[in-house]
This record gives C-alpha cells, sequence and structure tokens, in this order.
C-alpha cells in the first residue's frame, strides 16, 4: 500500500508533507474521467483508437483481460464487510479509531529516523521479516481460479496467526486486509470475486503491524501462462526496484533512487513507464512518513542518514501514458488506457556502512 502523490500537499512539494488521507473518501464522488471510459469502451470492442494525444499502441500491450468496475458503479467501500481480527492482537490508532476524528495522534513530526541498534530496529526487523513471509507465503495461493478474496483472507489468517495485525485493514476507510492489483490495475486493488484467470498478472501488497512496528511489501505474481510481454513488465519491474535499492547509502541524495529508476527503464529499451502518481514512504511505528520517496526524476531535497527507513517500490506501466484513474470505489487505480502495469516493493534501512534490504 502506498501513498498517492494527489494526496499529498499540493501546496507543499517539498519531501516533508504529509499526505492528507482522508481525502480518499472525497474520489468516491468523483466518475472516471470522460477519457478513461471512452479508452475503455473501445477496449471493449476492441476498436481501439488512440486518444488525442495518446501515442500508446494497445495492440503491443499483450493478451489479458481488463478489469473494469462493476456495473451499475457501487461508490465507496461501505458495501465490502471487513474481516474480524481477535481483540487480543494490538492494532494501529486507526484501526481503533475507524470514524471518528476524536483520539487521532498527532500527525509525525519526527526526523523519520530509527535508532540503529536499538529495540525500535529489533520489532521493525521483526515485523518486515514477517511481512516478507506473508508475500511470499501470498505468492503460492495465485492460481488460475483463486479469487482475489480467497487470498485475502487465507492471508488475513496467516497475519492474526502470527499476533499481527494487517495494516491495510481500515487504513482511511479500506475494506481488506492487502491490495491486490490485477492487469491494468495500478495499485490499490480491492480483492473480490472474480477468480483469477490464466494470463493474469496480479500484484499483492501486504503489510503487518506487529508489536508496535509496519512492515510493508509487495510483488507482482504471474498467473498460469503470461504472455512475453506481461513477462517483460513483471521482471523489469523487478529490476528497476533492484536499481533504485542500489542507489542507497548513507549520504546518498533520495533524487539519486529516481535517477537510477528512469535510467535502468531507459537502457532496457522496452516501452515501459514509471508511473507519477505514487510515492514510496518513510516506515516505522507509522505506516506512511516521511521521508516521501519518489520513483520519477525530481529535485526534492533530503540526503539518506543511517537510520532511515522506507520503501521503494516503482509500478511500470506499458507503453508511454503514465497516468490512472480512480474506480467509483475510491481506491482501485488503473491505468488511464488499460494498460498493464506491474509493482514491486522492498523496506531498505539505511545502515552506518551501506543499505539493508528487511523484506528480501
Ligand atoms: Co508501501
Amino acid at each position: 500500500m502506498l501513498p498517492r502523490l494527489s494526496r499529498l500537499n499540493p501546496s507543499c512539494r517539498r519531501a516533508t508533507c504529509r499526505p492528507l488521507l482522508s481525502s480518499a473518501r472525497h474520489l468516491y464522488s468523483a466518475p472516471p474521467p470522460i477519457s478513461a471510459s471512452r479508452s475503455i469502451l473501445r477496449r471493449r470492442k476492441h476498436t481501439y483508437e488512440a486518444l488525442d494525444g495518446d501515442q500508446s499502441d494497445p495492440t503491443e500491450f499483450g493478451a489479458y483481460d481488463v478489469i473494469l468496475p462493476e456495473e451499475p458503479y457501487v461508490w465507496g467501500v461501505d458495501h465490502i464487510e471487513s474481516r474480524t481480527v481477535p481483540n487480543h492482537i494490538r492494532r494501529p490508532h486507526y484501526a481503533m479509531q475507524p470514524t471518528g476524528e476524536e483520539g487521532k495522534p498527532e500527525p509525525y513530526s519526527g526526523d523519520g529516523l530509527i535508532g540503529l541498534g536499538s529495540e525500535d530496529e529489533r520489532r521493525l526487523r521483526k515485523a518486515a521479516r514477517l511481512a516478507s513471509e506473508v508475500r511470499d507465503y501470498a505468492g503460492t495461493l495465485v492460481k488460475p481460479g483463486v479469487t482475489t478474496n480467497a487470498i485475502d483472507s487465507a492471508v488475513h489468517e496467516y497475519i492474526v496467526k502470527r499476533k499481527a495485525y494487517p495494516s491495510p485493514l481500515l487504513y482511511s476507510g479500506f475494506p481488506r486486509s492487502c491490495c491486490t492489483s490485477v492487469n491494468n490495475i495500478v495499485a490499490h486493488g480491492i480483492p473480490d470475486d472474480r477468480p483469477l484467470q490464466d494470463g493474469d498478472i496480479v500484484n499483492v501488497d501486504v503489510t503487518v503491524y506487529l508489536d508496535g512496528f509496519h512492515g510493508d511489501t509487495s510483488d507482482t505474481f504471474l498467473v498460469g501462462d503470461v504472455d512475453d510481454t506481461g513477462r517483460a513488465l513483471v521482471s523489469a519491474t523487478t529490476d528497476a526496484l533492484e536499481a533504485g535499492i542500489a542507489a542507497c547509502k548513507p549520504g546518498a541524495p533520495f533524487t539519486g533512487i529516481a535517477r537510477a529508476i528512469h535510467d535502468h527503464v531507459l537502457a532496457s529499451k522496452l516501452p515501459h513507464i514509471v508511473c507519477q502518481s505514487f510515492t514510496g514512504h518513510g516506515i516505522g511505528r507509522e505506516f506512511h512518513r516521511p521521508p516521501w520517496i519518489f520513483h520519477t526524476l525530481n529535485e526534492e531535497p533530503g540526503i539518506m542518514q543511517p537510520g532511515h527507513c522506507f520503501t521503494i517500490e516503482p509500478c511500470l506501466i506499458q507503453g508511454s501514458n503514465p497516468r490512472i484513474w480512480i474506480f467509483p470505489d475510491g481506491w482501485t487505480a488503473s491505468t488511464e488506457n488499460c494498460a498493464r502495469s506491474a509493482q514491486a516493493e522492498h523496506m531498505v534501512l539505511i545502515t552506518e556502512d551501506g543499505a539493508e534490504v528487511l523484506t528480501r
């Protein structure tokens, strides 16, 4: 799960500005952009014509099922019943106060650092390790015919059994315990009753809250026999993430992460573009906090210091259109032209002499 750039305070493009988490609600009333609806209609009829200014050629995107909102549209997610978490499991503040403003902690004002060698670091590592186990477990469940709801249910049970809380559940009102983003869904797909189809790609994004710390990671899995362009997209995404990780060390500028991803995608000569709409984020006692990690070229200030812990989670999109639109549920983010997207995410801890990936 990741902050959407449009939720950042638009008057402040500094790396320290906070996501406006409650703004997801306002999106419920926004219909999909006309251009997106039109492009979808055209794809449905398999008579797609390029929209003005859209240079993408969807015939090059390969063969896959386009994910669309169910009609008639249901606005928001209030109709989705959340799974329950036993009372003895420690939960983050937003899960205790899911609707009210009272009791909300102050916005994060710390320096985004974890004390190296501290109990905090030990707990952070434990949460990250559990998150990577859950991600790998989720990957074993991905098969044709399995619904993303069934994966969500199994992931939920797996996490709860290990006395942790599934962080996405009730975060800003999110109704499920992980995000499952299939084919043209870039991020924040809500697990549902659609059986996975042979040839799908699906990102499963898991976050756990264990002992007061969040661990966050995701990967995109192949469902059965995926076409060559889909496989290329998924492996390019992993490579882009690794390129970003390689730019991390104490003293390095945060801008180097996006630069490394950009250069890698360019050098690959594959028809992919990095989505600009989502960022990585600092992580610790808070699910999302500074530093914000941009995946596309930027001039945000900030230098990596020992004790910084953050995610890198680039979304790569087929073609040259990086834009997204949000389904009426207020969460599901699709590419504007329904090209496929893949994502991969790791947590990186800056140490005294380098960078360590906590979610391998
Ligand atoms: Co994340």
